[in-house]
């Protein structure tokens, strides 16, 4: 079930990105953590609209999605995740943050503003340095 739902999200996003056709009401993406990476390792959405992100884990450990700097607003998450799982153990300063604890499947509404390239990364302590990054392509909508 979740597979095919992953691949949906994949195609529709390739669908997206070869016609700019008419807007669509919204966009749903489904990114897969696992130990230590996520899958895919690049997804696109458009620039000003309402994106639903939903972050699956798969992994054995917690995961999270950080963007540290991005333009965006109408941000909501699901699960933020407690302040402790934290390099630095106090609530940072990210842009875009969201958790899935082990097994858990989360999700992260916004609209991102600002067409171009952001770095993904996970913030939990050696997952980054592991090679738990990714990169998030806001795409120009005519
Ligand atoms: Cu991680």
């Amino acid at each position: 079930m979740m597979q095919s739902k992953v691949l949906f999200s994949v195609v529709f996003v390739l669908l997206l990105s070869a016609c700019a056709g008419p807007s669509q009401p919204g966009t749903e993406i489904s990114v897969e953590a696992i130990d230590f990476a996520y899958q895919p390792l690049s997804i696109t959405i458009p620039a000003g609209q309402p994106v639903t992100l939903t972050l699956k884990n798969s992994g054995k450990v917690e995961h999270d999605f950080v963007i540290e700097k991005i333009n965006v607003t109408d941000v909501e998450a699901s699960d933020s995740g407690p302040a402790e799982h934290h390099q630095m153990r106090h609530a940072p300063e990210f842009d875009l943050h969201f958790f899935a604890r082990a097994g858990e499947t989360e999700t992260l509404q916004f609209t991102a503003l600002e067409p171009g390239t952001y770095e993904i990364f996970c913030s939990i302590e050696g997952h980054k340095e592991a090679g738990m990054t990714g990169e998030l392509i806001v795409a120009n909508q005519e």
